[in-house]
């Protein structure tokens, strides 16, 4: 347990003197300094600067009437042992705190690797992060949309907290976020590649020491990018591109931890777009329409699906279309072997440069994708292929490899996770919690129900409002008119357990009324907790294509 008392002369506020001590327990309480020690929220002691003005009387510390330089006489022949250094400093040293690596793609669904058990996509890079770290295997996003998934990862907070209710909106420029508290603690931060929060603006946000990012969505292709204020179209594929400049920057020398932001495009679609070295990868490989991609028309579900069918993200559709059903399905699996190979650059940049160790890396997606399922082509819905993403975390200083997570954990957890684990101020009033304690297989008082929330959106109209509750093993789904009157389609109730794809509606069936009604108060109650909702009225379904 590391210990610092510093003393501040002249009534400076900044210490000037710094003893640092390595205390255990008895030596904690022997000297009564319990309860000036900081504590995260699972009750573990922090590393914890203790300061006062080196003539100011100790009583109120030590209960003892003593000044600090009397405390040193005092005490430096029991501490001297464990004395680590009397300096004056001004911070902890880099190897006390971790770096942080924050791999993001875009529309990966939490299938789509093989170490989830993907059937041919081979992801070796991605799977040895796994391997030798954890990989939760219920991650979930609480809003299935790019910006407001993306504005969750950054705040811990649900949309209708932070505000980016859609693809359009600005992260709110006073609204905490991990990268700013990181920034605060002393971290050098960087973001490079797809940002997507305030569509037209590719400007640098606040919290970054680096930046490198575009507008919107950007391109596969000969993309344009902002660098820290200079705008230069780059050549060459997307994935490429942002890992070299990554692997440039974090090859460069850092003198205080860093925090760095990898956000990859892939595997996002509208067109999808491979690298032509993979782009005939899969071509021999048979693709099989998934067994519930016809279940949209089923009379128990809600007749919006049908409705939607031929729409934009309708698997009847212009977009990918049934027509082009395999070749939406390759080139989407193609595109992650481009960040597969990027991931595995990247790690061995880290190890190269001896930051592997000491660098919490984290791979995981703003949101999952649907390839077909119940007649959708899409994100956006409440069903798991489209709100069920990867997690994976490397730190062997905290995670033993091959640890596998089942706990559910959200977009919402990763802020005041890396927060925890970095031993930086909390973010406050947000919905998230940290998953370290997990990490330690401590599952007590772990959620057992979240709520997930979508808002109709008229660019895009051809998803409902949603609102919808998921337990281990049981989902309810609403699709809510916006003003308070009756939901305007059924809706649907399903046993996770003995139907994982979600094909048989039980909202009708007299023997889960029950159940019906515990998960309608769990939806309730997980929506009251999370604040007063901005749900926008739903105007309907349209055949159109789509305004951008
Ligand atoms: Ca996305």
């Amino acid at each position: 347990m590391l210990v610092e008392l510093g003393s501040t002369g002249g009534g400076a506020m900044r210490p000037s003197k710094i003893l640092r001590l390595s205390l255990d327990l008895n030596q904690i309480l022997n000297l009564n300094l319990l309860p000036h020690l900081r504590m995260n929220e699972n009750q573990m002691l922090l590393p914890t600067m203790i300061s006062f003005r080196r003539t100011q009387p100790l009583k109120n510390i030590f209960k003892r009437e003593i000044t600090f330089m009397r405390f040193v006489k005092l005490f430096l022949p029991t501490l001297s042992a464990c004395l680590l250094s009397a300096c004056a400093i001004s911070h902890p040293p880099a190897a006390a705190q971790p770096n942080v690596l924050v791999i993001l793609t875009d529309d990966q669904r939490w299938d789509a690797m093989s170490c989830a058990g993907h059937p041919f996509l081979k992801t070796p890079n991605i799977d040895r992060l796994a391997a030798e770290g954890a990989r939760f295997s219920n991650m979930f996003v609480t809003t299935s949309l790019c910006s407001p998934s993306r504005a969750s990862i950054l705040s811990g907070r649900y949309a209708r907290s932070h505000g980016v209710l859609n693809n359009f909106t600005e992260y709110p420029n006073d609204l905490p976020s991990y990268p700013r508290r990181l920034k605060e603690a002393g971290y050098e931060t960087a973001y490079i590649g797809k940002w997507h929060m305030g569509e037209d603006n590719d400007a640098q946000r606040p919290g970054f020491d680096h930046w490198m990012s575009h507008r919107g969505q950007g391109n596969y292709f000969d993309n344009e990018f902002n660098i820290d204020g200079e705008r230069r179209k780059i050549p060459g594929y997307y994935t490429t591109v942002v890992t070299e400049h990554a692997v440039g920057w974090l090859k460069q020398p850092h003198h205080k931890p860093w925090m760095l932001v990898v956000g990859q495009k892939a595997p996002h679609g509208g067109p999808i777009e491979p690298e032509p070295r993979f782009a005939h990868a899969f071509d021999n490989v048979r693709i099989s329409r998934p067994p519930n991609a016809d279940d949209y028309a089923n009379p128990d579900k809600p007749a919006w699906l049908k409705e939607g069918y031929t729409t934009w993200h309708g698997g009847g559709g212009p977009l990918y279309g049934l027509k082009e059903y395999d070749r939406f399905v390759r080139t989407y699996l193609a595109t992650l072997l481009s960040v597969d190979e990027s991931v595995g650059r990247i790690y061995e940049t880290l190890r190269a440069s001896g930051q592997l160790d000491n660098t919490v890396v984290i791979f995981t997606s703003d949101n999952g994708f649907v390839l077909g399922e119940h007649g959708r082509v899409d994100k956006r819905t409440m069903y798991d292929e489209s709100l069920r993403v990867p997690l994976l975390v490397r730190y062997p200083r905290l995670v033993r490899p091959g640890t596998i997570v089942d706990k559910m954990v959200l977009t919402l957890d990763l802020a005041p996770s890396i927060l925890d684990i970095c031993r930086t101020k909390p973010l406050q009033d947000i919905h998230g919690r940290s998953w370290k304690p997990l990490l330690a297989g401590n599952m007590r008082g772990w959620r057992t129900s979240f709520l997930y929330e979508y808002n109709y959106e008229k660019q895009f109209p051809y998803t409902p409002n949603v609102r919808g509750v998921r337990t281990d093993d049981w989902k309810l789904i609403r699709y809510p008119h916006g003003d308070g009157t009756p939901d305007r389609f059924k809706a649907e109730l399903y046993d996770l357990r003995h139907d994982p794809l979600e094909q048989h509606n039980l909202i009708d069936d007299p023997r889960f009324a029950a159940k019906r009604i515990e998960l309608a108060a769990a939806l309730e109650k997980n929506s009251r907790e999370a604040g007063p909702d901005r749900m926008p009225l739903y105007e309907g379904i349209f055949n159109v294509l789509p305004k951008f």
